[in-house]
């Protein structure tokens, strides 16, 4: 006997619920957002990350050549703009790549050696590499699901600018402009993708596969966090889940 579909709220509260596996709870990140990460592992997390930053505006570009509703991407494409950045008009704006590459250089990396990826890891690069296929090859519309792991994110980043501040004050702190404009960025993100899910996996067999992307896209960015830790230590820290 087929389940019923949850309603939105309900389908929405399972969404939120999946946040119990966010990488906000990885070792790695509790160590780094504890003040508990060197300078070495702090640049080993900023140079692998960097890896994620550079391949999102190709995801996003594969979401909006996949999908036919023009509506959906006049505000998917702010993403691609976000991140590579623009000039417009007259109004310029460098792009979340070009911060990256800023807090890069605030944590002692050079940009070349950011650049050219001579850090990243392999389980780093096969997460990545897989989340751009994914979003090359699934329908948009589970493209579009696998980015609602933002439902998490702006807590992340406001952990950061509360902690790292204090924590590693040798980070200068315009390094940090990066994580104080994903917070609005994230929230808006969320907005439209929430909207595109909800409308979208109507049936319980239908949510229950968003549910299914959804934790494969945690499982990318705690995959991402395994290879970290196992290359650069996590200094005994515990996660809030092993
Ligand atoms: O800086 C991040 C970012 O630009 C994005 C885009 C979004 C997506 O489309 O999947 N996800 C994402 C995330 C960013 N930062 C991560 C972090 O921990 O700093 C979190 C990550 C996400 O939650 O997916």
């Amino acid at each position: 006997m087929a389940q019923p579909a949850w309603n939105r709220a309900e389908f929405e509260q399972q969404l939120r619920e999946r946040g119990r596996a966010y990488h906000i709870h990885h070792a790695f990140n509790v160590m780094l957002n504890t003040g508990r990460a060197t300078p070495e592992q702090v640049r080993g997390w900023v140079a692998n990350r960097f890896a994620y930053q550079a391949a999102i505006p190709l995801k996003d570009a594969a979401i909006l050549s996949n999908c036919p509703v023009q509506a959906v991407r006049r505000e998917w494409v702010q993403r691609i703009l976000d991140h590579d950045g623009f000039e417009i008009g007259g109004v310029r704006d460098p792009g979340g790549i070009e911060a990256w590459l800023r807090l890069a250089e605030a944590v002692g990396l050079s940009r070349d050696e950011v650049l050219d990826g001579r850090h990243v890891l392999p389980g780093v690069r096969f997460a990545v590499d897989h989340y751009v296929h994914f979003a090359r090859s699934a329908p948009w519309q589970e493209a579009v699901c696998s980015s609602l792991t933002e439902l998490f994110a702006p807590e992340i980043h406001k952990q950061r600018l509360a902690t790292w501040p204090e924590h590693y004050p040798w980070i200068a702190p315009e390094g940090l402009g990066y994580f104080r404009n994903r917070i609005s960025q994230a929230r808006r993100d969320v907005e439209q993708g929430l909207q595109v899910t909800l409308d979208f996996f109507v049936t319980r067999a239908q949510q229950e596969r968003a549910l299914q992307v959804l934790q494969m896209k945690l499982d990318i960015l705690w995959a991402m966090n395994d290879a970290m830790a196992l290359r650069y230590g996590t200094n005994g820290v515990q996660g809030a889940m092993a």
